[in-house]
Order: C-alpha cells, then sequence, then structure tokens
C-alpha cells in the first residue's frame, strides 16, 4: 500500500466537510434534514473530541419527556437547587451544565461548541471532581420545537444518556423516536423511571413492562451478545424539599453512585468515553449510506421535476411560434399601416403589369420616408412581447402548479408569487431582444447584398423599410393563414411577401427569411430558458446529489476499512493512557499524553503523515 491509511480523524474532517455540503443543498424532507442534522452535530459534538482524546470531560445528559422530573433528579445530583423545576410544562428550555471550573474551557470549546452560547447555562462546583458534565436537557416532546432542537443537538453530543420517564409516562410515543436514535448512534444507555409506586410487587411488575416494551421497541438487547446492556433504574416516587427543588439524596442512591464512580475514577470514565466512541463509529456508516441514499433519491426527484419544468417551457415555446408563424397575433392597425404602404397603387399596379415593369420605379416607390417603419416594428413588438408573456406565464403556472406539491418547494413558491407567472424583466429582455433581432435583420439585408440591383439601384431603397418587410415576413407567409383568417392579415402578407419577392428574388427571400426566422427563435428559447432557470435555482443540480452520494460512500467505505474496534490512533492514546504508570499528569485533562501532531483537536483534518 503506497497510501497512507485513513485515520479516523481525517475523515471525521471530511465527513464534516459533507455534512454542511449534503445540509446547504437543502434535504427535501424532514427525515433527511434531520439525518444530515444528526450528522453534523455528531460529527461536531463527539466524533470530533473523541477522535482527539479519550479524555476530554465527558457528557451526561439527563433526556426525556417534559414534567418527568430531569431537573429535579438534576438539583438532587446537585445537592442544589441549580436547574429550576416547575409545573408549568415545559420548564426547562435551554441547557444547564453542572461543571467543576476546569472543565468550563474545554467543554465548551469541545462537546458543547455547536451549542448557541444563549442556550446553554454553565453552572461551575468546585467541589466536584474533574472529568464530568452533568447536562439537564430540555423536554423532547413538548411543543417548543426549539426544546427538541437543542436536545437532538445534545444527544449527539453525550457519551452517556440517562433517559429519565415516569411510571405513568414511558409508554408514551414521541422519545421512543429519540431513543431510536441513541440506540443508532450507540450512546451507551440508563433508563430511569421516575415516580415509581411504593410497593415493591407493583415497581418490579412495571419495571418488568419497561422492559418488555424496551425490547419489542429493540432498544434493548437481551441476547448477552451485547457488551453494555441498556440498563433499567426505577426511582421511588418521593416528597420534594422545596428549598433544593430535589429529592433526598438516597432516593437516587443507585443513579448517584454511577456517577459519583464516574467522577472518581479516570479509567472507568476513559473506558465509558471508548465504549461511546466505538458505538459511535459503529452508527456512523449506516448514517452516512442512509445519507447517501437520501441524495440519490432526491437526484432523480430534482431531474423529474427539472423535466416537468422542461416541458412546460418547451410546449409554451412551440405554441408561441406555431401562432407567430401564423401572423394572427399583429394588431390589424399596424398591418392596415403596411398594406397601405405595399399595397399602394403603384405598387399593385406593377405587380398586374409584371415585374419587369417595376425596373426605374421601384425605388421611388419605396422612399424610406414613405414606409411606416417605426409604428410597424413598435405595434409588432407590443404584441410579440404580449404574446410571449402569456405563453411564458403559463408555463410557469404549469411548472408552479406541478412543483408545488413537492413539500420542500411549497415555501419557495408560497414566498414568491412572481414564479406563479412570467418574471418581473420578462418584458424589458424580451424587448431588448427584439430591438437586436430586427437590427440583424438589417445588417443581414445590407451585408448580403440587399435588394437586386437592377431593381433598387442601390442605397436608395431604405434598408429599414426592407427590414421590416422582411420582419413581417417572418411572420406572414400566404401559406400559413387558414380560411379563417384571411382578411387584412392575408393581404398584407400576399403583398408583402410579392414586393419582397420582387427585390430579393424568390430564393434570396426565403432564405432571408428563414435566417430571421432562426435567429428569432433562438431568442425567445434563450429568453425562456431564463425564466424557467428562476425554477431550476430552487433545486440543486442533480450531479451534485449524485456527486455527493458517492463521496459520502467513499467515506463510508474508508470507515468501514479502519481497524476494528478502536482505531489505532485512539488505541494509542488509550494505551498511554491507561498502561505506564501515572506519570503524565492525571489529574488534569488538558495534559495531553499522546504527541501533539496526532492528537491536535485543532486540526483535526489534516494527515501528518
Ligand atoms: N412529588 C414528587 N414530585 C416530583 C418528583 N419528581 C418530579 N416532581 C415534580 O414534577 C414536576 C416536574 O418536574 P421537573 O423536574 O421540572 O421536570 P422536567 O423533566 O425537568 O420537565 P421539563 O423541564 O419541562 O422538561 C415538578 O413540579 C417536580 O416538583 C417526585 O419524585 N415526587
Ligand atoms: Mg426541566
Amino acid at each position: 500500500m503506497t497510501q497512507a491509511p485513513t485515520t479516523l480523524r481525517d475523515l471525521v474532517g471530511r465527513l464534516e466537510l459533507l455534512a454542511e455540503r449534503r445540509l446547504e443543498t437543502g434535504p427535501r424532507s424532514e427525515a433527511a434534514a434531520a439525518r444530515s442534522t444528526s450528522l453534523r452535530d455528531h460529527l461536531a459534538g463527539h466524533l470530533r473530541v473523541r477522535a482527539a482524546s479519550l479524555d476530554a470531560p465527558l457528557l451526561v445528559l439527563l433526556l426525556g419527556p417534559t414534567g418527568a422530573g430531569k431537573s429535579t433528579l438534576f438539583n438532587t445530583i446537585a445537592g442544589r437547587p441549580a436547574s429550576p423545576t416547575g409545573v408549568l410544562r415545559p420548564t426547562t428550555r435551554i441547557a444547564v451544565v453542572l461543571v467543576h471550573p476546569d472543565d468550563r474551557a474545554p467543554l465548551l470549546d469541545g462537546t458543547l461548541a455547536g451549542i448557541e452560547p444563549g442556550r446553554i447555562r454553565i453552572v461551575e462546583d468546585a467541589a466536584i471532581a474533574q472529568g464530568l458534565a452533568l447536562v439537564d436537557a430540555p423536554d423532547l416532546d413538548s411543543i417548543e420545537h426549539a426544546n427538541r432542537e437543542l436536545a437532538d443537538q445534545l444527544v449527539e453530543a453525550a457519551d452517556l444518556c440517562l433517559f429519565v420517564t415516569t411510571a405513568t409516562r414511558y409508554a408514551d410515543r414521541v422519545p421512543w423516536l429519540v431513543l431510536g436514535r441513541v440506540r443508532e448512534r450507540g450512546l451507551p444507555l440508563v433508563v430511569v423511571v421516575n415516580r415509581m409506586p411504593p410497593d415493591e410487587a407493583d415497581r418490579s411488575e412495571l419495571l418488568r413492562d419497561v422492559e418488555r416494551l424496551f425490547e419489542e421497541a429493540g432498544i434493548r438487547d437481551t441476547s448477552g451478545d451485547e457488551a453494555a446492556p441498556v440498563e433499567i433504574v426505577g426511582v421511588v416516587e418521593g416528597d420534594v424539599e422545596p428549598e433544593v427543588e430535589a429529592l433526598r439524596a438516597g432516593s437516587i442512591a443507585p443513579i448517584a453512585a454511577r456517577i459519583e464512580h464516574l467522577r472518581t475514577d479516570r479509567d472507568a470514565r476513559i473506558e465509558l468515553a471508548a465504549r461511546a466512541l466505538a458505538g459511535s463509529m459503529a452508527g456512523l456508516g449506516p448514517l452516512v449510506e442512509q445519507i447517501a441514499d437520501d441524495c440519490e433519491h432526491e437526484a432523480i426527484d430534482v431531474e423529474a421535476l427539472r423535466r416537468i419544468a422542461t416541458n412546460a417551457y418547451e410546449r409554451e415555446l412551440v405554441d408561441l411560434r406555431s401562432t407567430l408563424a401564423r401572423g394572427t397575433f399583429l394588431r390589424e392597425e399596424a398591418l392596415r399601416h403596411w398594406q397601405a404602404f405595399v399595397g399602394a397603387d403603384q405598387v399593385t399596379r406593377f405587380f398586374s403589369h409584371g415585374i419587369g415593369r417595376i425596373r426605374g420605379a421601384i425605388a421611388d416607390v419605396l422612399r424610406p420616408k414613405r414606409a411606416p417603419v417605426a409604428e410597424v416594428r413598435e405595434a409588432t413588438t407590443d404584441d410579440l412581447v404580449a404574446l410571449a408573456r402569456v405563453h411564458a406565464a403559463e408555463a410557469a403556472r404549469r411548472t408552479a402548479t406541478s412543483w408545488a406539491d413537492q413539500p420542500s418547494i411549497r415555501d419557495a413558491l408560497g414566498t414568491e408569487p412572481t414564479l406563479w407567472v412570467s418574471s418581473p424583466t420578462f418584458d424589458e429582455r424580451l424587448r431588448l431582444r427584439i430591438e437586436d433581432w430586427i437590427g440583424s435583420i438589417v445588417v443581414d439585408i445590407s451585408s448580403t447584398g440587399g435588394p437586386k440591383r437592377s431593381l433598387a439601384r442601390g442605397a436608395s431603397i431604405g434598408v429599414n423599410a426592407l427590414g421590416t418587410g422582411v420582419m413581417l415576413g417572418t411572420f406572414m407567409h400566404t401559406g400559413g393563414l387558414t380560411g379563417a383568417e384571411v382578411g387584412v392579415a392575408a393581404a398584407t402578407a400576399f403583398l408583402n411577401q410579392k414586393l419582397l419577392a420582387a427585390l430579393f428574388g424568390e430564393a434570396a427571400m426565403v432564405e432571408l427569411i428563414g435566417r430571421a426566422r432562426q435567429r428569432l427563435d433562438g431568442s425567445l428559447a434563450t429568453t425562456f430558458a431564463e425564466e424557467r432557470a428562476r425554477f431550476e435555482a430552487l433545486v440543486p443540480p442533480s450531479t451534485a446529489l449524485t456527486g455527493l452520494a458517492s463521496e459520502l460512500r467513499a467515506a463510508a467505505a474508508d470507515l468501514r476499512a479502519l481497524p476494528p474496534g478502536l482505531p489505532a490512533d485512539l488505541r494509542a492514546v488509550l494505551d498511554e493512557m491507561i498502561a505506564p504508570a501515572d506519570t503524565v499528569a492525571a489529574d488534569s485533562v488538558q495534559a495531553d499524553p499522546v504527541p501533539a501532531d496526532t492528537v491536535a483537536a485543532e486540526k483535526p483534518a489534516s494527515s501528518p503523515p
């Protein structure tokens, strides 16, 4: 192998960037968004910290439904009213963190770095041992959405979850979803059933039922294979001591003892941190794969959405072109002007006497000042823009109607009402393009030699008048008119075509008109593509999603390729921490016993070797 093996820290850095990119694509379902957020929070709150050091302060989390008694238990462990309790639901709205003062900085820079500072309250206690932070979390199930978000974020960061429920609430539905994530995440879990009945027989029956539920939900494994099975602890309903908003210390003895053990025994803390990390790594691959699946599904959805928009705009463009080709969209008034010009007595007389007789006189007829160039161009531009706008609006309406079925797009369509019609700049953009187009016809006439010399005698023919004739020729040709549409349009088309044929010759006229039509088609297509792009901007390109999916899968494969159990770099950390007699400062969590280049948390993504 020439390649240096991937270390966990490299991988965490890579995955953090991928999680960010995934969130930027705007996951299109709540579940997909939750998975990406979990990954980001988990990497930042847990893996980044643990991949650097197993000795960073442990995070022990009190989690559960509102009113279960989390804050009461927190105060009981703290021995003081550190987190207000209450009869109103929900009470706790921020994370209350009980720590030794020396743990404050490493926690705020590490595990808790991703949490909004306004949503944490640190309660320092110099009397407790260093190395363990106890967190009272907001509830999981009240109507306060922000509470749930914060609790979810804490779940991603924790090393041990004390899930607090009550004898009457343990079968509630909502917390089970969170417990599912606790399980997936491999977070060590202790279930605390609070407010248990005093009768012992009732209590054992109740605990058996709780066990059954956890087993059925797949959260507690009874096979005995599990390294650390989920423990279930009951707390008998006690009297709350109002001055501390807590129970008597003795009533939660098993929980208090566990915390005390972790506080006083560094090896036990490292063992728990290692267990949390191993669980976390086992759960990471499946989560990353799931997010890759999400991206691939969304790539397919995005393609379907884009096809809807493409089809809607294409169909309207086709309809627009066919209406344009019939010339019926032009208002009569402008046509009459032109008819009066091309149909002027002399012209018709020349036609009836044959082309040969026009020679010498045509230049006179087409003196620039006689042609109603400006009126016809203006009217044509207005009519063309108005017609195109109707079709663009219809394409927008059809696209928006179909896209509105997608939950993630509905909001954008609701806040941007112009997406349901043509865009506000549509007229202006198209008008400029039509002006350019008319200019291009004049250039084409000049550069291809203009009218037959013998007929036109060069420059004395108004090239603008000729351009206007060709412009109208792109909309009106006698073949395109049906019986119902005769009248001024048919008559004008006939005369216009006769005149152009006389001036340019039949073949050159057809080519001129063909080229003009092609350029107009191009301008309309560009304008419609810009209209469609407003929709396409609402979804990421499908290639971005498929690209992201393959990078996620590659990262998941590298994760699987890491050595089984603890990754080598962490085993080294562990060995150095635990094995060689405590020459390293065991009393300082900040003292890093491993060479700085392998544990520097500040530069997790750089790979030194
Ligand atoms: N009598 C008695 N009351 C309790 C016990 N545990 C909790 N309570 C009361 O139940 C209510 C809710 O307790 P909290 O500790 O605030 O509950 P919580 O889980 O923190 O609730 P949120 O902060 O809303 O998530 C308070 O009035 C507590 O005094 C207990 O064992 N016995
Ligand atoms: Mg509370």
